[in-house]
């Protein structure tokens, strides 16, 4: 980049004067020049009045060019033009055929967006702009085309050539090459073609629909890896269910194809009929992939596929309206994983997700609107408050109507915009028309940004019986948004009486800066039960006494706000140690001791969720987990990392002490000597038994760190032997060195498995962790080429350990800001993405939030930065 980069601005979209109707395409695949062949059936838009004489452009990026013809006749270069952005020249019609030949490297391709090359194999990439470093082409999702593709290639070393659609011819050609023709009848825009070529391995299933139709379903792998892809497969196969069950949507080709890479930037892409998808997300068998893993395999196969629907069939009329497909696809994933697995530990997973990593985004420097209104660079829009933000409107929409009314209006919107590429606010109508409702009010979360903070107080009128609930809503300023509206959102309470029992359970609809609601027939003073289900995506901040969320922690009906007492508890107990911490120099122990009773009574309230039976073992083993440090370091300005990381660390040893013979017990009866399931039950047995470890490990007790050493060793599944690996990760033990000597032994070779190595090592808190860190950067399996290596080592170091990451001295901004300057010229998507971290200077004491700027200043000096990680460092500097 010389100079600044465009603004975009959602104000700014206009229709396209010319239309793409038709695509063929013809691939001469070679690593190093690979030729495209496009023929462009082109048709002026009506609406736009262009006709002959009117200038076409069609966008392209580091392409050779070869020629142009038009309706058959090459053209002189003095009749076209063509520079970094793309190609001009004159329509000679109202409809015409463009030709063009252009000529791209793969090998060369390390920012992995287009045609490139992932071990082997030849994939694409094309979301959001990638199209256009493949050929020349309108390359904005309102473009729908449909496809018909041709690829030559290499017949030994690509057996496998795939694209969109349904393969209509195939056969051999001289000099050992062979083609593979597709179509797609679907029109789709640019962003969701794919192409696959290489030697890999297959795995083929099938699926009934439900009007009877099969369809065959392959999952492409590296060989070898054939005998990891049956949890994916399972997963495809219950999502495809699920649409046809909850949506009554069915799937609408004959094929469906997954294919695993290992060099890629995101989690996965749903093009249309050909999936490719990060291996990390495909792979798993149970010595190789955590429950984690199997869960987020589960999740990710079934967005993937949920797209063809919400993304494929009705698509994005601009990128501005990313939250339309990516939103509504997030709201289904999740709803997916509830009905599949518990519940509310779903929506336990999902909020701690959104509060980790989507209201720090809304209260720091790269806060925007789930529909954004400018961007530099949309690769850098795909962000939590796009997705997990925009699932949270959809559900909230969902909650306003209910299940029968949100599914009326789910149909007429697919009925409505079926083929179409369209936006936001189409969608919220459909919701409207299908309902008799009026969003208006609604709606404005799609455009205003910032976390909405929200108040609330009772009375209590025992005369009447009526309890009155006042509620306030207020949100800060974001840049570029300075006032603030109050926002319509459903508020579901509980009122609980002494039993424990629910007095009220009902859900109310906040629309005003403040509001009461009087609840009548309330036969007792009762515990107020508010925000239940986390019904509104907001940040409370009315503090209930401790003994109220002591009460709600044993009795709220409601799963989700029994876990949220426990927390509000914890981060309360901490804070409070952390200021002490402060004022005492540094005396964790003594900060504890300084809260008394308020810190013996959570640990027996800790005691009672880990031994009631009745509850389910994943929830409690999340109700046991402390909110981590990157959470409590959003709760106090300026964060303490290091008051942070110790005063949490002698809390869990606190706990495991008072409680170390539960844990114990704990661990010893959840032992299984059943072969390994990837189930939630199992799931959830083991994950409370990995919370009992960790706990007694944290005692300090030298016999518990050999337990966990021994447990590495005598697992036989990865979920326990990363439970055991994961708390001896950050101890000086014998055992911690041998179970990584064993995991490189076992899996140094095996791309995704190795990834956890990696990550562990940068996420110790030991104090080594730095010099291991650089010492691991030439591992002979560690590449800056490869995004997942790059995102476990230098992206768990920044994001994984607060500790290490903010080092007084400066050392860790130093050595991660280094990486980030060299991963730009590599691959600027994942370079601008890892950017983030420092962007929070401004949570930081003086001196840290000095350092952390200076950083970002030392990238914004970078010669030839990339407009992606321009925007990010350029933002976070700026306010
Ligand atoms: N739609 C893709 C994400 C594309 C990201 C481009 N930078 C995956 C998904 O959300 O399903
Ligand atoms: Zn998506």
């Amino acid at each position: 980049m010389s100079e600044q980069p465009n603004v975009i601005h959602r104000k700014d979209y206009k229709e396209p004067d010319f239309f793409v109707e038709k695509v063929e395409l013809i691939f001469d695949l070679e690593r190093d020049v690979t030729n495209v062949k496009s023929r462009l059936f082109m048709a002026a838009n009506p609406k736009s009045g262009t006709g002959k004489g009117d200038e076409v452009f069609l966008h392209g990026e580091d392409m050779k060019l070869l020629s142009v013809s038009l309706n058959d006749t090459r053209l002189a270069s003095s009749d076209f033009s063509v520079d970094q952005e793309g190609l001009r020249f004159r329509a000679p019609g109202e409809t015409f055929i463009a030709e063009i030949e252009n000529q791209i490297s793969p090998a060369d391709n390390t920012r992995l967006e287009g045609l490139y090359v992932s071990q082997s194999a030849f994939c694409t990439q094309c979301e959001a702009e990638g199209f256009r470093r493949i050929t020349y082409f309108q390359d904005r999702p309102d473009v729908m085309a449909t496809y018909r593709v041709t690829i030559n290639a290499d017949k030994a070393s690509c057996p496998v050539l795939l694209s969109n659609g349904n393969l209509v011819d195939s056969g051999d050609l001289d000099g050992g090459r062979h083609f593979a023709v597709w179509e797609d009848p679907f029109p789709k825009p640019s962003y969701l073609f794919a192409l696959v070529a290489g030697d890999l391995a297959v795995v083929e299933d099938s699926f009934k629909t439900m009007s009877g139709r099969d369809v065959a379903l392959r999952i492409f792998v590296e060989h070898g890896n054939e005998d990891r892809c049956g949890y994916a497969m399972d997963s495809l196969i219950r999502s495809m269910k699920w649409d046809e069950e909850v949506y009554g949507l069915e799937y609408d080709l004959d094929l469906f194809n997954i294919v695993a890479v290992s060099d890629f930037n995101m989690g996965a892409m749903e093009n249309k009929s050909l999936n490719v998808f990060n291996a990390k997300f495909v792979l798993a068998r149970p010595d190789t992939a955590t429950d984690t893993d199997y869960e987020r395999i589960e999740s990710i196969v079934a967005h993937e596929y949920f797209h063809n629907w919400s993304g494929n069939r009705v698509t994005c009329r601009d990128w501005f309206q990313l939250s339309l497909k990516e939103g509504l696809t997030v709201f289904r994933d999740q709803e997916f994983s509830a009905d599949q697995r518990s519940r509310p530990v779903q929506r336990i997973k999902d909020v701690a997700a959104l509060r980790a990593a989507q209201f720090p985004e809304d209260g720091g420097p790269l806060a925007h609107p789930v529909r954004p209104d400018s961007y530099m660079e949309i690769n850098n829009f795909y962000t939590a408050t796009v997705y997990e933000k925009g699932a949270e409107l959809i559900r909230m929409m969902h909650t306003l109507l209910g299940p029968d009314g949100y599914r009326k209006g789910i149909d007429l919107y697919f009925d409505r915009h079926d083929g179409q590429a369209v936006t936001c606010d189409d969608f919220a109508k459909a919701m409207e028309d299908a309902n008799d409702m009026d969003f208006t009010q609604l709606k404005l979360w799609y455009a205003q940004a910032g976390t909405p903070k929200l108040t609330w107080q009772g009375t209590y009128d025992a005369d009447a019986n009526q309890f009155r609930l006042t509620v306030s809503q207020k949100t800060d300023p974001t840049p570029g948004q300075p006032d603030k509206h109050a926002l319509h959102m459903p508020i579901s309470v509980g009122l609980l009486g002494a039993d424990g029992s629910d007095l009220v359970a009902e859900t109310v609809e906040l629309t005003k800066d403040s509001q009461e609601f009087v609840f009548d027939g309330v036969s007792e003073k009762p515990v107020v039960s508010f925000n239940r289900g986390f019904s509104a995506p907001v940040n409370i901040m009315t503090d209930q006494p401790d003994d109220e969320l002591l009460f709600l922690m044993g009795n709220d009906a409601d799963a989700f706000n029994r876990w949220e007492a426990g927390q509000k508890y914890a981060t309360r107990l901490m804070l409070a140690a952390i200021a002490t911490w402060e004022e005492n120099n540094g005396d964790a122990d003594m900060a504890l001791d300084g809260l008394g009773e308020s810190a013996d009574a959570f640990i027996a309230a800790m005691r009672a969720t880990l031994l009631n039976n009745d509850l389910d073992k994943a929830f409690r083993a999340d109700a046991l987990v402390l909110p981590g440090e990157e959470f409590l370091s959003e709760q106090r300005k300026p964060a303490n990392p290091e008051a942070i990381h110790q005063v949490r660390t002698a809390l869990r040893k606190r706990i495991g002490l008072g409680l170390v013979d539960d844990f114990a017990n704990t661990y010893h009866q959840n032992a299984s000597n059943a072969a390994f399931t990837p189930d939630a039950l199992s799931a959830g047995q083991r994950a409370l038994r990995a919370t009992a470890l960790g706990y007694l490990v944290a005692t300090g007790m030298g016999q518990y760190a050999d337990l966990a050493a021994e447990q590495y060793k005598s697992s036989d599944n990865m979920t326990d032997q990363m439970a055991a690996l994961s708390v001896l990760n950050h101890l000086d033990h014998a055992g911690r060195e041998e179970a990584l000597a064993d995991f490189e032994e076992r899996f140094a070779k095996d791309g995704v498995v190795f990834d956890k190595w990696f990550a562990l090592q940068a996420m110790s808190s030991r104090d080594d962790t730095l010099a291991r860190v650089k010492d691991l950067m030439s591992h002979p399996a560690f590449t800056m080429r490869n995004p997942n290596k790059v995102r476990s080592l230098i992206g768990a170091f920044a994001m994984g350990n607060p500790r290490h990451f903010h080092a007084r001295d400066g050392s860790g901004y130093a050595f991660y800001t280094d990486r980030l300057i060299e991963l730009d010229d590599i691959n600027p998507q994942v370079a601008a993405r890892l950017c983030a971290p420092l962007g929070k200077w401004a949570k930081y004491d003086k001196g840290r939030a000095k350092m952390m700027k200076a950083e970002l200043d030392r990238i914004l000096a970078k010669p030839e930065i990339s407009r992606d990680l321009y925007e990010i460092a350029s933002k976070s500097a700026a306010s």
